[in-house]
């Protein structure tokens, strides 16, 4: 049976450079249906049933630009067997809000910290065991340029394919938001596979129209999430789509504050 894994990243996280590890020759190249954004599938060298999808490059899965669209719109209908999401671990806060969202969709998933060399030039480290507590998943430091951490990449994302399951996805918000999702959550009773619940309770919560439009049909999940967006937007005196980006931030900066060290920092000084 052939396997699919999806490559998501920011522009710039290093996707060509490891998209072509990956695949070495074995690419074709085209366009995504309508629009003139360059599509790259590839087979993943020595696996000769496992096909790479290489997703535009996107700073989040907003519906808004042609890219974000494409890569949410693959990701959720034909959820692939798993996502390797590569992240440029020198621009850590940046790349893990769109890791943050990908995580979301309940599709299995692995972290590829990229760009550890230029890290730890710096002096600094990043502790991939956090990061993957943290986010739920396998973490991996890889530099795709000096090819180091492939091998050990490739052996995480075949195994979360192979599983076919998603960690459980963590619940990052605070206390007041997690409620309200639970409850959009509560409104979808047996429509929404148990996996997507999640993200689309967020979507539903933060007022997404293209995820109110796949719910056209659903008129109670519509009108709970209005409800419960409506009372949180007035208990926080924000909108809703600000209080999660808000709220997203701050675990991004918990989790970075764990796993990233900087030369110097927390060093014991012996006097
Ligand atoms: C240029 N380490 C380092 N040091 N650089 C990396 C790594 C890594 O692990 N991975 C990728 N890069 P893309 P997107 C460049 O092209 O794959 C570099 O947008 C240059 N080019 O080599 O294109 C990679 O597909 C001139 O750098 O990213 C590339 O995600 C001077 O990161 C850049 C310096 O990689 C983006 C760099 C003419």
């Amino acid at each position: 049976m052939v396997m699919k894994i999806a490559l998501a990243g920011n522009p710039n996280s290093g996707k060509t450079t490891l998209f072509n590890v990956l695949t070495g020759a074995n690419q074709s190249v085209g366009n995504w249906p309508g629009v003139t954004v360059e599509k790259k599938e590839g087979v993943l060298r020595g696996h000769k049933d496992v096909k790479i999808a290489d997703l535009p490059g996107i700073y989040s899965l907003a519906p808004y630009s042609p890219e974000e669209r494409i890569a949410r719109n693959y990701l959720l209908d034909e959820r692939p067997d798993a996502i390797i999401n590569i992240i440029d671990g020198s621009n850590l806060e940046r790349n893990l809000y769109l890791t943050t969202q990908l995580a979301e969709l309940g599709i299995p998933m692995v972290a590829a910290v990229n760009m550890i060399d230029v890290v730890k030039k710096r002096g600094e480290t990043i502790d991939c065991a956090v990061l993957s507590k943290k986010l739920g998943m396998p973490a991996v430091e890889i530099s795709a340029l000096k090819n180091s951490g492939i091998e050990e990449l490739v052996i995480a994302a075949l195994g979360a394919a192979e599983k076919r399951v998603s960690g459980e996805v963590k619940k990052i918000f605070g206390r007041a938001v997690e409620s309200a999702l639970a409850e959009i959550e509560a409104s979808f009773a047996g429509e929404v596979p148990s996996c997507e619940k999640r993200w689309y309770a967020i979507k539903l919560f933060e007022g997404d129209p293209q995820a109110a439009e796949s719910f056209k049909n659903n008129k109670g999940a519509l009108a709970a999430a209005k409800e419960v967006r409506e009372r949180c937007e007035a208990e926080f005196d924000d909108d809703a789509e600000s209080i999660v980006t808000g709220e997203r931030y701050g675990y991004i900066a918990s989790m970075i504050h764990e796993a990233h060290k900087k030369q110097g920092e927390n060093l014991l000084t012996v006097t």
